[in-house]
């Protein structure tokens, strides 16, 4: 908790100015977390955070039987005994005024009435199939999560896709991780982020690119504070993040010239010879292209591109030279663009010819964002047939057919629509009816204005959420009342591939029931309960997703049961073998292996595309989006319910400006400032910051009016939306 501390305090703010060690010590008043009473014996159980994709192991202390507090495990292997604010709070904000506590149905545009679960799902029946009937069965689609279970994902994927009958359902994963899944497949043959978080800890030199671990994913970067190699850092990102503060070289590469940027140290490094010809040789595919490809990519003209100069670029490729033990780090910088694929490959590129990969402290590493991410991209039905499998591929379909003992013919032949795409049918009327499951697209999808007028106009919309009070839940047509975590069971899978178990350890309000007792009864009252008759409960579900991941690169056969993972600690996959010792921490590809059928890595290029709207004399910023806080989760339905979380950040929307901008337009720290796109127009208070490049300025996704602005393009092979450059104005009030 001190060394947590330490490196938290300089990003935590409260209201009133920056938050101090001594502020912690009031008594009553900014204590984290529901500590349990010191007094009396207690009973505990172990479970993991819901939060981010870190995965900390959490102690939940029980009072006869409920949760009465929570602390850090000290011997998880992930944490190691420390948790972030979120995490301390994590028990808090269950208790909240708006929580949903019984479905509500509203029909003809008057208030929202509370009816039945009976009720609830013939009407959901009802309504969905009535719209099948008359626009045919993909008239109805689903958006679904990174954050629920991943038997409840599954369980969802399956329901929809194998039962209502649907091609079309995605998830909240395309805004976030769809560029690794695409970038990794392409490149290594199946969607496997390589690392284990030891590797944090082993590395002499570490490059993080667009990724601010310090205050996204804090407790990763503790692993990096761990590290006794005094490893070099290296961050690239436009603005001088928390993170970029503590690495030895901040590279401020210009809003998306990391690819760029990338090519010409590539360049740099073949130019010198400062690469691994028996690992190329032995191991990948396609070098001689890629040598051929980045001969343009000069010093002279990365300078011009990216505003990096060629001292910089020399240093960072000295930097990668020196090292025994690369390893690289990326999250929404990369892939959150409308060329996410590429970059994050030309990083993969990186990594393969230098070798820095498969050996421990290396690797092209995607740090995966929600606290199932993993689950989701493996069980979620959306962009994999279950279990990492394929749609299109008829043996895949048999033997996902076959362990679910049904009618291989119920299994579509194709993947269904993205998310942007699902977006654009329901404005062609093409899609009528949407559940949305555990996520708030009328907030977190790109172009807000469009999103809502979008989701405005279905003839029916579901949405499955904790709180009645979020976006998407104001909208909807019939609320059904979820359990959040700590009020349910079953398994997340964290960024390192490991597998961990949640537990229910206090009751949900009123009629709120667990997402996957929902998707049970909607399966019955669909009249497919038959399809589902062994998914009576995760336990039993993880069974079946045991079955579905054998054979494929992620198998966790071997793993017993929910009792082997809380034994271990967590598990990684692959785990095949009972037999192997399960606590061991495991980075792939070490016998040098990847997983296309050559068993060799590709090296994969294209010449960078354009910045689709670049800051003009109209419009000349460059907004740039993130998070902004380690005590805020995304659109805030959770974070905002803790009064210790609401303290640590800002409570308004806010943007920041550097400062010769700032004289420029004559504003001042504080001062409310009209910030307009091509797409809409908000308010937001002025943060004059020097972290910022002169000619961007930076808003945190948290606050509702963020996305007003954003630029609806995609990335053209992962269709994720380019959340981080668009061009805006600033106006001044008089
Ligand atoms: N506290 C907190 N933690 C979270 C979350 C949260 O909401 N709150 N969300 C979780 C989730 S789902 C995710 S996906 C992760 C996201 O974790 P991160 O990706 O680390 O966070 P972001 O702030 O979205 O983006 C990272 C950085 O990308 C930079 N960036 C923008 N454009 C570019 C570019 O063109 N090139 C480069 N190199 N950098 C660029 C931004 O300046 C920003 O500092 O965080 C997870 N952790
Ligand atoms: N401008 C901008 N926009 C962004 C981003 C950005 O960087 N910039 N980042 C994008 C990224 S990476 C992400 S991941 C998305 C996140 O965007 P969202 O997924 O829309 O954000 P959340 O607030 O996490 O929404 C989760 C919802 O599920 C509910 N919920 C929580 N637990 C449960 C549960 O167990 N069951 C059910 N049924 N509901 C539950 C919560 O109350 C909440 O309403 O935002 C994206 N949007
Ligand atoms: S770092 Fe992530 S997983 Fe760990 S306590 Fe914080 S939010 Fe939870
Ligand atoms: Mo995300």
């Amino acid at each position: 908790m001190t060394r947590v501390l330490d490196n938290l305090l300089p990003v935590l703010h409260t209201k009133d100015g920056p938050f101090t060690r001594e502020l912690l010590q009031e008594p009553g008043k900014f204590g984290l977390g529901m500590l349990p009473a010191k007094s009396e014996p207690q009973a505990t159980t172990q479970s993991v955070c819901g939060y981010c994709s870190t995965g900390c192991g959490l102690t939940l202390h029980l009072r006869n039987g409920e949760a009465s507090g929570l602390t850090p495990t000290t011997d998880y292997p992930v944490n190691l005994g420390m948790a972030c604010p979120k995490g301390w709070e994590a028990l808090r904000v269950l208790q909240a005024e708006d929580r949903a506590t019984s479905p509500l149905l509203r029909d003809g545009g008057r208030q929202p009435r509370e009816i039945s679960w009976d009720e609830a799902a013939n009407t959901f029946v009802k309504r969905m199939r009535a719209i099948q009937q008359r626009h045919g069965p993909d008239s109805v689609a689903f958006i679904s999560t990174g954050q629920m279970t991943t038997e409840e994902m599954a369980f969802l994927g399956a329901f929809a896709k194998f039962g209502m009958g649907t091609r079309h359902g995605d998830g909240n994963t395309r805004q976030c991780m769809a560029t690794s899944v695409v970038a990794y497949k392409q490149a290594f043959g199946f969607d496997a982020p390589p690392y284990t978080y030891a590797d944090f800890e082993e590395s002499d030199v570490l490059v993080f690119i667009g990724s601010n671990p310090c205050l996204a994913h804090p407790i990763m970067w503790e692993r990096v504070m761990r590290n006794p190699h005094d490893p070099k850092i290296v961050v690239i990102d436009p603005r001088m993040t928390e993170t970029a503060m503590r690495a030895d070289l901040h590279v401020a590469v210009r809003p998306k010239g990391d690819q760029v940027l990338l090519y010409g140290v590539a360049r740099l490094l073949i130019e010198n010879g400062w690469i691994n010809q028996d690992f190329i040789e032995a191991h990948t595919h396609g070098f001689q292209k890629f040598v051929d490809f980045v001969q343009p990519y000069s010093l002279e003209h990365v300078e011009q591109e990216t505003g990096i100069t060629a001292h910089a670029v020399r240093r960072l490729a000295e930097t990668i030279h020196q090292g025994e033990r690369v390893s690289f780090w990326w999250t929404m910088g990369v892939n959150q663009s409308h060329q996410g694929v590429r970059t994050a490959q030309a990083i993969i590129n990186l990594a393969l010819m230098t070798g820095n990969i498969g050996r421990p402290g290396t690797g092209a590493n995607s740090i995966t964002g929600q606290c199932n991410a993993m689950g989701s991209r493996l069980f979620s039905n959306t962009t994999n047939l279950l279990g990492g499998h394929d749609f299109a591929n008829s043996e895949h379909r048999r033997k996902v057919a076959s362990i679910l003992e049904m009618d291989e013919a119920l299994i579509p032949r194709e993947l269904g629509w993205p998310y942007h795409r699902i977006m654009e049918g329901i404005l062609r009327g093409e899609i009528r009816g949407l559940w949305v499951i555990c996520t708030n697209p009328a907030h977190s999808w790109i172009n807000q204005h469009f999103a809502q007028d979008v989701l405005g106009r279905l003839d029916f919309l579901v949405v499955q959420d904790m709180y009645t009070t979020t976006e998407t839940a104001r909208m909807a047509d019939l609320l059904l009342p979820a359990a959040g975590w700590g009020e349910k069971d079953g398994t997340f899978i964290n960024s390192e591939r490991r597998i961990g178990v949640i537990k229910k350890v206090t009751r949900a309000p009123g009629q709120a029931l667990a997402d996957f007792a929902i998707f049970r009864l909607l399966a019955h009252h669909w009249g497919c309960g038959d399809l589902f008759r062994r998914w009576t409960s995760p336990e039993n579900v993880f069974q079946l997703l045991k079955e579905l991941s054998r054979d494929q690169p992620c198998d966790f056969s071997g793993i017993a049961d929910y009792g082997a993972i809380e034994a271990a600690g967590g598990i990684q996959w692959p785990y095949r073998d009972a037999e192997q010792d399960a606590g061991t921490e495991r980075h792939l590809f070490s016998d040098g292996r990847f997983f296309h059928q050559d068993g060799k890595a590709r090296f994969l290029f294209e010449e960078p595309r354009p910045l689709p709207e670049p800051a003009s004399e109209e419009w000349p910023f460059t907004l740039l989006t993130g998070r902004g806080s380690a005590s805020q989760w995304h659109t805030q339905t959770r974070t905002a319910k803790s009064d210790v979380l609401r303290k640590l950040y800002p409570e308004d929307p806010y943007v920041e400006v550097n400062p010769s901008d700032a004289r420029e337009l004559g504003i001042l720290p504080g001062d409310l400032i009209t910030v307009r796109s091509q797409r809409g127009v908000l308010e937001a208070k002025v943060h004059v910051a020097s972290t910022m490049q002169p000619g961007q300025v930076f808003m945190p996704m948290h606050y509702d009016v963020t996305n007003r602005l954003t630029h609806p393009t995609f990335d053209p092979y992962s269709s994720q939306p380019a959340y981080k450059a668009c061009a805006v104005r600033l106006e001044p009030h008089a």
